[in-house]
């Protein structure tokens, strides 16, 4: 049988950590493409003759040219520019948004059939303009933001405890901005809600620390943003496409009328496989929940009507 093939786009800090993650993982052979001449050939050489080191027998490739990105099942944009300290996701708007319509254009024609997850910033905005650029069913185009902040959460969950990170399940719905929603309800050890755990006050301030997670990271590098975890974040959900597996994740999805979103993408329980999102799963929230859902759905609406005047 022959092997996948995923396309990461971008070979940054997120997009060649994400490759790393894939092949070493052997879910697929890699094709790493960006702008800059030789340097995905470089990157893709120096983590193929890992294998021999790690032990997978994946294949990585380097390249300029979307030709060599033809009939990949999954394709990663990670291309556009990072935060520097004291920007907001949103500053990165006009120029992410035309390197990611770029992108499209090019590389959805070679792989037609490809299921497309988006990681440029703002998140929520360039993965609504990868689908409304792509022409392709919505359900294969979702973006990455809510296993990342989810991941975030669980983290400081478990460090306010001092438990098995591998008990705690945490979950973060809405756009990946600073209105994201964390779900105390919903997050637990092993299924014992974090509000039995966790006094009310703390919770509140390991919220906030999550809703300042990529924040907090970029304040300590000072030249970039976070990549490892977004690595682990975008390899998990490229697993359950590539599997068929049905993970349910929160990721940003095409909602039509789901969590009273119509007509554009927020962070939402989705179930992963084969054509994307399979199934837009719908939860009770308390209404402060809902409320704040509602809240951070409108910042991501707000942000696409910015896009249309630029
Ligand atoms: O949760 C999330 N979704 C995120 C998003 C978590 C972390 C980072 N997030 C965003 O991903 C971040 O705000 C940026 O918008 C992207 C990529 O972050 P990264 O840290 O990887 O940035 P780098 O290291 O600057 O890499 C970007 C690469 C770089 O090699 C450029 O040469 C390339 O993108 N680039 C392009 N490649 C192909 N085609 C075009 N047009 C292009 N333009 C730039």
């Amino acid at each position: 049988m022959s092997r996948k093939k995923v396309t990461v786009v971008g070979a940054g800090f997120v997009g060649a950590t994400t490759a790393q993650r894939i092949v070493e993982k052997q879910l697929a052979d890699v094709v790493l493409i960006d702008v800059v001449e030789g340097m995905p050939q470089g990157k893709a050489l120096d983590m193929m003759q890992s294998a021999a080191v790690e032990g997978f027998d994946t294949e990585i490739t380097g390249t300029n040219n979307y030709a060599d990105t033809a009939g990949s099942d999954v394709i990663v944009i990670t291309a556009g520019i990072a935060r520097k300290p004291g920007m907001s996701r949103d500053d990165l708007l006009t120029t992410n948004a035309s390197i990611v319509g770029g992108i499209i254009e090019q590389i959805v024609p070679h792989s037609p059939n490809a299921v497309v997850i988006v990681v440029t910033n703002p998140l929520d905005v360039m993965t609504y303009l990868a689908w409304k650029k792509s022409g392709i069913d919505p359900k294969r185009v979702i973006g990455m933001a809510g296993v990342l902040d989810s991941a975030r959460y669980a983290c400081f969950i478990a460090q306010e405890l001092n438990c098995s990170i591998k008990d705690v399940r945490a979950m973060v719905l809405g756009g990946h901005g600073d209105s994201m929603v964390p779900v105390p309800d919903y997050s637990t050890v092993n299924g014992v809600p974090i509000t039995q755990l966790i006094s009310a006050e703390r919770i509140e301030a390991i919220n906030t620390r999550t809703r300042n997670g990529g924040a907090e990271i970029v304040a300590l590098l000072k030249t970039g943003s976070a990549y490892y975890a977004p690595a682990s974040s975008v390899t998990a959900m490229v697993e359950a496409v590539l599997l068929n597996s049905n993970r349910i994740l929160p990721v940003c999805a095409y909602l039509t009328g789901e969590y009273g979103v119509d007509d554009f993408y927020c962070g939402v329980p989705a179930a992963l496989g084969t054509t994307g999102v399979q199934k837009i799963i719908e939860i009770k929230l308390n209404d402060e929940d809902k409320q704040a859902l509602q809240r951070s759905a409108s910042d991501v609406l707000a942000l696409i009507n910015k896009l249309s005047l630029v």
